[in-house]
């Protein structure tokens, strides 16, 4: 491993808190990229449970620095909150540097992004109202807060002055919804917050750039997934940053040769989370059986995610947008039991066979999966620890997996923990 970019291959959830953990191992330097705290990465170690929104699932090993990156929009209040909460269990934060050119999170973003789902009614996003929609908003209209800032008493009177006035403004006049905030108490906690903070702060694009010529191992992790990209997911079901790998060098300061490998991580099935078309979605017993057994429910919000079969033409698209190196697939474990396993091929429409993902969500909606089955196994395969120990039918759905996806496999997650992980390559 040199450095290597860790992206979710499907619409998020699909371990990459688990799989950076274990990659972490082997790094010196774990970096987030995009995203805020709309992400729960969820790691299992030594028996604990971890679920990390903004810190970089590295932070659990006290030699490693993690970083949050300029493309990440942090909402302080999360942020110490998460910190205090891993110092409680244990773990050290000292290894933590946040870029100054982050974006921050305000309370009117949160309500602005509710009072915008709650206008679209039937076609609302689903977005996890953490206000990240309007943040990432404010960036590109050049009218956002950013950690520097943040951490200037002076430059933030300012800053925040401007911008509440127009934020309440937007909220009454544009939703109907008049909101309370007060400058003042706004100011004072947003100081609280930034002297808490302002030891954290760090030129990150500076660290991650020192690191990897010094030959260290930096391994960025991705947060949400291929298909919640801005540019390159089903819009509009997407998220408002670019979980996909490219995102990592602007999201961190680096430029593209720096990179080397990118891992796609992937689960045996699929899952969604929100609104949008989703081609393999199993609305039976089946569905519920497979949210039951794999736990799916947002590790954010909870809400119960949406199951279907392993999709390979989302594989095939994951691996065109981010250059995959190898696939990570988690929750093998979970398909156990199962008589007749389905893998997704190619979708219908109109009679026509489709083996590109479609640009059109009208399209995609109407597109039906073309299947092939393969045999289940009946065994619990969540205490194997090799390949070769894997029932015949589990191997053979793992080479078909991975040839319809058109990229190797490199691990296996056959549960939570650390150890329950399998590395092929
Ligand atoms: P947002 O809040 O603006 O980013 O929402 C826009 C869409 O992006 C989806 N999204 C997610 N999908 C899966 N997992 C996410 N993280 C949490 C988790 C979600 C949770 O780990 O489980 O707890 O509900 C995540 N974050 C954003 C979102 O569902 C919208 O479709
Ligand atoms: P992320 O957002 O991609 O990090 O994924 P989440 O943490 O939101 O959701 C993945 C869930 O699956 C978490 O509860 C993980 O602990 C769990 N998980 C990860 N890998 C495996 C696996 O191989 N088997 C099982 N059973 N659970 C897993
Ligand atoms: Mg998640």
């Amino acid at each position: 491993m040199s450095t290597v970019v860790l992206v979710g291959a499907q619409w998020g959830d699909e371990g990459k808190g688990k799989v950076t953990d274990f990659l972490a191992r082997q790094a010196e330097m774990v970096v987030r990229y995009q995203g805020g705290n709309n992400a729960g990465h969820t790691v299992v170690a030594e028996g604990q449970t971890y679920k990390l929104h903004l810190i970089p699932s590295g932070i659990l090993y006290a030699d490693k620095q993690c970083l949050i990156g300029n493309g990440v929009v942090i909402d302080p209040g999360v942020l110490l909150q998460e910190l205090d909460g891993l110092e409680k269990q244990g773990v050290s934060t000292a290894n933590l540097r946040i870029s100054p050119r982050a974006h921050v999170i305000f309370p009117y973003h949160k309500s602005i992004d509710m009072a915008e789902e709650e206008s679209k009614g039937s076609r609302k996003i689903g977005t996890t109202c953490r206000g990240i929609g309007p943040t990432y908003t404010d960036k590109a209209s050049r009218v956002g807060i950013r950690m520097t800032e943040l951490i200037d008493r002076e430059e933030l009177a300012e800053k925040l002055r401007d911008t509440l006035e127009s934020k309440i403004k937007v909220l009454s006049r544009l939703y109907g919804v008049e909101e309370t905030f007060t400058y003042q108490e706004m100011l004072n906690q947003y100081t609280e917050y930034a002297d808490r903070l302002k030891n954290y702060v760090a030129d990150v694009s500076v660290l991650v750039n020192e690191a990897i010529d010094r030959g260290a191992r930096v391994l960025f992790e991705g947060a949400q997934g291929t298909l919640l990209d801005l540019d390159h997911g089903t819009y509009p079901y997407v998220t408002s940053s670019h979980p996909i790998a490219a995102a990592a060098c602007l999201g961190a300061g680096l430029g593209p040769t720096k990179i080397k490998t990118v891992v796609g991580v992937a689960k045996a099935y699929i899952t969604r989370v929100g609104e949008g078309p989703f081609p393999t979605e199993l609305h039976d017993q089946l569905g519920e059986s497979l949210r039951q057994r794999g736990f799916e429910f947002g590790t954010t919000t909870g809400r119960p995610r949406r199951c279907g079969w392993y999709d390979a033409v989302i594989a095939r698209y994951a691996a065109r947008i981010n250059g995959l190196t190898y696939l990570a697939i988690t929750k093998l474990d979970v398909l156990s039991g199962i008589e007749t396993l389905k893998i997704c091929t190619g979708y219908r429409y109109k009679g026509e066979i489709i083996n590109e993902f479609p640009v059109s969500l009208k399209l995609l909606a109407q597109c039906e999966p073309v299947y092939q089955e393969f045999p289940g196994w009946q065994e619990d395969i969540s205490s194997v620890t090799e390949f070769s120990e894997l029932p015949q039918a589990a191997k053979d759905y793992l080479k078909n997996l991975e040839e319809l996806s058109g990229v190797p496999v490199a691990i296996v997650g056959v549960g939570p923990g650390r150890a329950q992980t399998l590395v092929l390559r």
